[in-house]
């Protein structure tokens, strides 16, 4: 602690998308105010978190519940009306779409000059929030394509999430970190508290092409088809593979892409699509992962080339490392 990170040279968030776009163009300086101002959502969120046991009203249940039938949590609820009240202000963003939300949330007064929309998961593996363990947030920009005059966002439902402007995600862990992409390679970001700024880690990351971890909810085994249980069966019999599942898909996601390995969430007997949702958290990571040399597929196909049949589809998701993912695509494809 000898320097202050002032004395440092420290590339902040919003100078790097600067940076990395090479140009002053409207769509960098678009692209890098909505990061700097998801940025902010996460600085709420992450401060709302570091103090949830002390404070009232922060932990536990609102009594009711979602669109995907989840009991919600009031931290859900706070998350989710940040990044809508920092981007009311913002002027850029014209909808957002979140796993809280049934239906797209509409800033009317930006739409005339925001021409994009965010796709987001306002914390991500929220039964991890009343125990202090990490949660996290996940992101999607796209481009707004078209009126959406009667309110049912018909583009979204158009293309796949190749159309993805930027994707990415905050961590809310012992350290706050923000990684994302803008189709650029991957980038972290740690927030320096005393700065409130993120600041940035490692450039240009990189999964390594296999890895020993398998992150799976192996409580749900017998309601998995049976490649899945098989592929299960060879990672137990065979030496140097670990298993690790924290319960919020961005802690595991993180470790993957820095270690190596392979997140399943398979269909299961009562959801054959399995859990995660394609817009808000399959595609962003899909997206992140292939940045990073990795892949994401529904077992059928790619990930970044579904296109949801509605808002809140749900996909089976194998991401990781390209061995892994390549072994629990040879169980799948024996069993057809
Ligand atoms: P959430 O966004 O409602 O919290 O659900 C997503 C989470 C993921 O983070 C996590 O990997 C998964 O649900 C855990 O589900 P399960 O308890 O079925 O294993
Ligand atoms: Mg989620």
């Amino acid at each position: 602690e000898r320097e202050s990170a002032l004395d440092r040279d420290c590339t902040t968030l919003s100078r790097h998308v600067l940076e990395q776009l090479h140009s002053f163009s409207s769509d960098a300086q678009d692209l890098s105010a909505i990061m700097t101002r998801i940025a902010l959502a996460g600085k709420l969120i992450a401060r709302r978190l570091s103090r949830a046991g002390l404070m009232e009203g922060v932990l536990g249940f609102t009594g009711d519940t979602n669109v995907q039938g989840e009991s919600v949590k009031k931290m859900d609820i706070y998350a989710n009306e940040v990044f809508i009240s920092v981007f009311k202000q913002s002027g850029l963003v014209c909808r957002l779409a979140s796993e809280e939300m049934e239906q797209p949330y509409y800033i009317p007064e930006n739409c005339p000059v925001g021409r994009y929309t965010l796709l987001y998961d306002p914390i991500d593996g929220s039964s991890n929030v009343d125990i202090n363990i990490n949660v996290g947030s996940i992101f999607s920009i796209r481009q707004q394509e078209g009126e959406d005059t009667d309110g049912t966002a018909q583009d979204l439902l158009q293309s796949g999430g190749r159309s993805q402007l930027a994707a990415g995600y905050i961590l809310y862990g012992p350290s706050t970190m923000l990684v994302y992409s803008i189709g650029r390679g991957v980038h972290a970001f740690v927030l320096d508290p005393s700065l409130g700024e993120f600041i940035l880690a490692d450039e240009n990351l990189k999964t390594p092409e296999h890895g020993p971890v398998y992150s799976v909810n192996e409580g749900n085994f017998w309601q998995w088809d049976e490649p899945i249980r098989d592929y299960t069966r060879y990672v137990h019999r065979h030496e140097g593979y670990t298993a690790r599942y924290g319960g919020a898909m961005v802690g595991d996601f993180h470790r993957i892409l820095y270690q190596g390995g392979v997140f399943l969430y398979p269909g299961t007997t009562e959801n054959p699509d399995g859990k995660l949702r394609l817009l808000y958290e399959s595609a962003p990571l899909a997206f992140l992962m292939e940045q990073a040399g990795g892949r994401a597929t529904t077992g059928t196909q790619e990930i970044l080339d579904v296109v949801p049949t509605k808002l809140h589809a749900r996909t089976p998701l194998f991401i990781g490392s390209r061995k892994d993912v390549a072994l629990v695509e040879s169980f799948l494809q024996e069993g057809v």
